[in-house]
């Protein structure tokens, strides 16, 4: 079993002993329509029992296990967004951070009400709700996501606060991004870019071929939210997937540009997004091959 650990965080606040003995890949619940695959993600919720209750509030990203067992506990997260595109219509895409959590920017916001007329998303709309998506996706509160419910023409970018590099050029089971997705019911494409914005590698569509998971040991979930922004009673599950950079087509990268596939024949293209990086290798991929 390989363990990387990078960081002297969260982890060793656990006893010792206790945090590997639960490594082993954790199996689906009895079958299920989804087919009971399931990716291990452990999360804290603070003031809340499990993440059951934590649907409005922080859901907080402790450390992933890989199905090879590896077992990470430092992230990478997005320092800036930029070039948001959309040609929907409004209220239909808007950033979520659960309305009682303490980690990020809480609140339902809404990408046209940015210039304060409600009834049109112009630049300044777009540059501010960039603003918001970075304050959605800058922590490890996991309670905070682009929020879709369009079928139209939508894009951003995002540069990652370190270089992520994959941990093997081959595939392998170690994810580089953990790509999250509210109910698992619609794909999002991803591309690599490079400094000058050209994508580089093959674009890859999340949630086509690579299904979402249903998180374990506990399932996640998130509230639903009115047109005005309120709770409303239930919730969706949150649902995951791990990429391995394999996947893109890069050993390592900066920057994501996250956009609807064109080619989506009948999918469900109004995904409900969060990306979080993860640092599987603490060297360049480059230098492991080469050296
Ligand atoms: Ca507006
Ligand atoms: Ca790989
Ligand atoms: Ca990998
Ligand atoms: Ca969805």
């Amino acid at each position: 079993m390989q363990v990387i650990r990078t960081t002297k965080s969260t982890i060793i606040g656990i006893a010792a002993g206790s945090i590997f003995a639960i490594n082993q890949p954790v199996d689906g619940f009895g079958g299920g329509c989804s087919g009971g695959s399931t990716i291990e993600i452990h999360v804290e919720t603070p003031g809340h029992n499990s993440p059951a209750s934590a649907k409005h509030a922080d859901i907080l990203l402790q450390y992933v296990t890989w199905p090879d067992g590896t077992a990470i506990d430092e992230f990478v997260y997005v320092d800036a967004v930029r070039d948001v595109e959309y040609e929907g219509p409004t209220r239909k895409m808007r950033v979520v951070t659960g309305p009682d959590s303490e980690v990020g920017a809480p609140g339902v916001f809404d990408i046209e009400d940015g210039d304060g007329n409600a009834g049109s998303v112009s630049t300044q709309d777009r540059t501010i709700f960039a603003d918001r998506i970075l304050n959605a996706w800058n922590h490890n509160n996991l309670n905070a996501y682009v929020d879709l419910r369009s079928n139209s023409h939508y894009s951003f970018t995002v540069d990652f606060e370190t270089t992520i590099r994959d941990n093997s050029p081959l595939e392998d089971d170690v994810g580089e991004l953990i790509v999250f997705e509210v109910s698992g019911n619609s794909i999002v494409q991803i591309e690599a870019l490079d400094e000058s914005g050209q994508v580089i590698g093959t674009p890859l569509i999340v949630g086509y071929g690579n299904e979402w998971k249903r998180v374990a040991p506990d399932r996640l979930y998130v509230g639903r939210y009115a047109n005005n922004g309120s709770p409303r009673c239930g919730s969706f599950e949150y649902k995951a997937t791990g990429v391995d950079l394999t996947d893109l087509g890069v050993m390592e990268l900066n920057t994501l540009r996250i956009s609807r596939p064109t080619n989506a024949g009948c999918s469900d293209v109004r995904a409900d997004t969060r990306i979080v990086g993860v640092k599987t290798s603490i060297v360049p991929t480059a230098a492991m091959v080469f050296d």
